[in-house]
């Protein structure tokens, strides 16, 4: 409730980053500690690999089903929308949501491969809700290359992580909050969870924008 007695809406809170930069990681700590501490939160993850879409999506990253690059782009992208209400519904309620990749992965992936542009990638999700922040973790390949080796998952390779992280480069706005991953789990989290609470903080009043329009 704010001074008015009028229901505060909740955050939306995006986290990406390079493969193995522990974004999963942090958003499972974040959900927990948020949540100890009192606050409504709910953790989402893009791809959702638990709808019918998300089903064709896995299968297409475990190399199982060749898809066209266009089309899976814009399930990706539907992947998304198809949890717009969902996500609506919780903000209003008060709920914040720590959501583990966004629209910006779907951009910078698909951008890094031949013959795409990040304006035509940008298109399907125009209009999806902005988050209040984004998080960007980086993390030197040296750095990552220390975390293991690179699973069986189709983009799992160091060349198209590479154009992936200069896409990320590119996109990157002012107001995101970009942080070198390559710290402790804990000393990491710490950092977020201040992040987290003052962006709860400052958007409680604040409008729900939508993304990438004017
Ligand atoms: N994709 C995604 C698109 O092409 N378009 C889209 O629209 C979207 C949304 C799957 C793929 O889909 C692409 C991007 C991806 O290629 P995913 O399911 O999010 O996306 O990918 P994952 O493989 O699950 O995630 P990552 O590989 O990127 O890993 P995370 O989540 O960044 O890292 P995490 O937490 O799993 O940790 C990785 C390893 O490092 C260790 C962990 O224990 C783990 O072993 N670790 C640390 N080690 C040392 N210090 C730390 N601080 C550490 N934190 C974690
Ligand atoms: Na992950």
């Amino acid at each position: 409730m704010n001074a008015h007695g009028t229901q505060t809406r909740g955050s939306l809170i995006v986290i990406e980053g390079c493969d193995r930069s522990g974004k999963t990681t942090q958003c499972s700590l974040l959900q927990e500690n948020l949540t100890s501490s009192g606050y409504s939160v709910k953790l989402m993850k893009f791809p959702d690999r638990t709808t019918v879409i998300g089903q064709m999506i896995n299968d297409y990253l475990a190399c199982k089903q060749d898809v066209d690059d266009h089309a899976v782009h814009l399930l990706f992208s539907a992947n998304r929308w198809e949890r717009v209400s969902m996500m609506l519904k919780l903000l209003e309620q008060g709920t914040s949501l720590i959501v583990d990749r966004y629209a910006y992965s779907g951009v910078c992936y698909t951008a890094a491969k031949r013959g795409f542009d990040m304006s035509w990638c940008k298109q399907p999700d125009i209009g999806l809700p902005r988050p209040d922040t984004i998080v960007y973790l980086t993390l030197s390949s040296e750095a990552a290359a220390k975390r293991g080796n690179y699973g069986e998952e189709r983009y799992e390779q160091t060349d198209f992580q590479k154009k992936v992280a200069d896409n990320f480069a590119a996109l990157t706005e002012d107001s995101w909050k970009v942080i070198d991953a390559d710290k402790s789990i804990e000393n990491l989290q710490a950092e977020l969870l201040d992040i987290c609470k003052e962006t709860i903080k400052r958007s409680s009043d604040q409008p729900l924008y939508k993304l990438w329009t004017d």
